[in-house]
């Protein structure tokens, strides 16, 4: 297919390769009628000259009618063309086997759901007879990563659109290491999809998975190992076993409640208390205005009050596909704090190393340890890194570089004890090389055990890391432009503020000590200029570090009109005047918009969130 093609719709429409395939959903095909009928040739244009672009994140947009769509064709195509990847790639590919799962999305208008998505993806490699590993029944996004390592399967691909809103759905693609694709796979993957986009023979039969010989179902064995893997994190049993404190757990209709069960029994807990209208799956997610517990109180609503009535003092939330977290705790006066990602890391951090430093063997040496976050992610793990003696490292944002990274080290033999993304995505152990909602739930419940029996709540700790390690304070927030040449006059102006190709040394009165472009690649802070990240040439990322620890990154967003800021003050142990950071901080952001962004901005009004 290519857009050229299509363009003249009404006519060539049935002519269109793969358009069959549209037309075998009877949900899609009526879809396409309708606008037909109702001669709407512009949404017949942008629905039919289009494609679906496959990234590293693998496919994601609202399911519906269309090749830029999410449905059952685009979805053959995709796994077509990776089928034909993996098949020049391994060359012993079909032994291996490849891993589908899904979430619990569906839409009746499109008569789309995760599952038979999952089914046609399965349905298109038994037909070139793969080995397929096929969840007989919904899992956690973490699942898939997990089957793929575990089962030596050559990838893996789960149907979620995590945390999005119900109109969309997702494919998502983890490679023979346990981690989402990174370049330049998924150019290679456009290519063969673009080699291949109508359907085979078989493509369509569904219910292939329910009669192939080469389909196995690995969900009792994977499900049995994941939670005996979780085990190896569990630190303090015979607390868990004997603790009376409470936890409400949500699920946000999505996946997560059998799994988080699972996981309290795996580590001694008495089962969290579900909260009834959330623990079934939903498509509609029925009781949220959107399923993202990152939202906070507004989306905590049922949890918390249920909390209030049982007693409960922590709620732990996973998303819809169980592999980010959020966590509230009822504080002294009656109100609950619930956590940003960063608290929520920094509690992690000196979780996973205390325990490590108590647990490990006497010939453990703290030096082979990482911890990793990403760039726009607090730098609370660097503090505690620094004063503990391990390492820590950064990696592009996406937990796709994150996987890759932590990988890359456990094969050199180092011990990775946690990563984060700011955004609640948590990887506890090195299980899972992805982010886990399922191992995070269970790990905050211990650690809460584990310090009630100290006298202190979790927020009570996250003060007492602070005064350890210094006060991390931080903030994030977006401007909207949608005129793509601002923003790149905005970043090339700081690319040549004083001078081609010099960056700014300060920022109103703030002094500049280094500037990092992973952009272009240079790292002033780097002995040879150079930045160990890898160049990002498609997108605008600069971070600056102030001589007051503060530490500003201004990046574009893949795929909204946006520049995003991610500002932090980082001070040092000791220094504890949160009011006066706070000001600070507030006063730095104010120079970087007044200093950074304004002037280049030529009279353009954006709307600032
Ligand atoms: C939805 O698709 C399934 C096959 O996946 C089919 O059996 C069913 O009849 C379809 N439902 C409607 C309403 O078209
Ligand atoms: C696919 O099936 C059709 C009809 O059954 C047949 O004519 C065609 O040759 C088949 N193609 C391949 C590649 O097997
Ligand atoms: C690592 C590797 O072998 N990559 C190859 C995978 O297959 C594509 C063709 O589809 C080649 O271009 C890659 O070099």
């Amino acid at each position: 297919f290519r857009p050229v093609f299509g363009c003249v719709v009404s006519s060539v429409l049935l002519w269109l390769p793969g358009l069959t395939g549209v037309l075998q959903n009877q949900k899609t095909k009526e879809q396409i009628e309708s606008l037909l009928q109702d001669g709407k040739h512009q949404e017949l244009r942008e629905r039919l000259c289009c494609r679906l672009s496959f990234g590293t994140a693998g496919l994601r947009s609202a399911m519906g009618a269309g090749f830029c769509y999410i449905n059952d064709l685009t979805v053959i195509q995709s796994t077509q063309g990776i089928y034909k990847y993996l098949e020049r790639n391994f060359s012993d590919f079909k032994q291996r086997g490849f891993v589908v799962g899904y979430d619990t999305r569906g839409q009746v208008t499109s008569n789309c759901s995760s599952k038979k998505l999952a089914k046609l993806t399965a349905a298109v490699l038994l037909a070139k007879d793969v080995l397929v590993y096929f969840f007989s029944t919904y899992v956690p996004t973490p699942f898939v990563p997990y089957a793929v390592q575990q089962l030596g399967a050559v990838a893996g691909v789960m149907i979620t659109a995590s945390h999005n809103r119900k109109e969309d759905n997702g494919y998502k693609v983890y490679w023979e290491n346990g981690a989402q694709i990174t370049s330049p796979h998924d150019k290679e993957i456009i290519k063969c999809i673009e080699e291949c986009v109508e359907p085979w023979n078989g493509s369509w039969n569904e219910n292939r998975v329910d009669t192939s010989p080469l389909r196995q179902d690995p969900l009792r064995r994977i499900c049995d190992s994941y939670m005996q893997d979780l085990t190896k994190i569990c630190y303090h049993r015979e607390l868990n076993v004997q603790s009376s404190l409470k936890f409400v757990h949500t699920s946000f209709h999505g996946v997560g409640h059998d799994y988080v069960q699972l996981a309290f029994k795996a580590f001694g807990f008495q089962p969290p208390i579900p909260v009834p209208e959330q623990k079934d799956p939903d498509p509609d997610f029925s009781t949220v205005k959107c399923p993202n517990p990152e939202e906070g109180e507004s989306v905590l609503e049922l949890s918390l009050r249920l909390a209030e009535k049982e007693g409960a003092k922590v709620v732990v939330a996973t998303d819809p596909d169980a592999d980010r977290l959020a966590v509230a705790e009822q504080q002294d006066n009656g109100c609950w704090k619930v956590f940003t990602g960063n608290e929520l890391a920094a509690l992690f951090g000196w979780w996973m190393f205390s325990c490590w430093k108590e647990n490990c063997s006497p010939d453990a040496d703290v030096r082979n340890v990482y911890m990793l976050a990403t760039t726009v992610s607090s730098k609370i793990l660097r503090a505690i890194a620094l004063k503990e003696g391990f390492h820590f490292e950064e990696t592009l944002p996406g937990f796709k570089w994150i996987g890759s990274r932590v990988k890359n080290l456990l094969d050199n033999g180092k011990e990775v004890l946690f990563a984060f993304e700011e955004s609640i995505g948590f990887m506890c152990g090195t299980s899972v090389l992805d982010k886990d909602g399922v191992s995070a739930a269970v790990v905050i419940a211990e650690m809460a055990t584990y310090l009630q029996g100290q006298g202190l709540t979790l927020a009570q700790k996250l003060l007492d890391i602070y005064e350890t390690y210094g006060y991390h304070i931080s903030k994030t927030s977006y401007f909207l432009c949608y005129d793509p040449p601002t923003i790149k006059r905005i970043f090339e102006r700081l690319r040549n503020f004083e001078g081609p190709q010099c960056y700014p040394k300060c920022c109103g009165a703030y002094n500049i000590l280094h500037v990092r472009d992973v952009t272009t690649g240079y790292d002033s802070s780097q002995l040879n200029h150079k930045s160990v990240l890898p160049v990002s040439r498609n997108s605008q990322m600069l971070t600056f570090t102030f001589q007051n620890g503060c530490v500003a990154t201004l990046r574009t967003s893949g795929t909204e009109p946006k520049i995003k800021y991610y500002a932090e003050m980082c001070a040092l142990p000791g220094l504890s005047d949160r009011g006066v950071l706070e000001e600070e901080l507030q006063k730095l952001i104010e120079a970087l918009i007044e200093n950074f962004l304004e002037p280049a901005k030529n009279g353009l009004t954006w709307r600032s969130a």
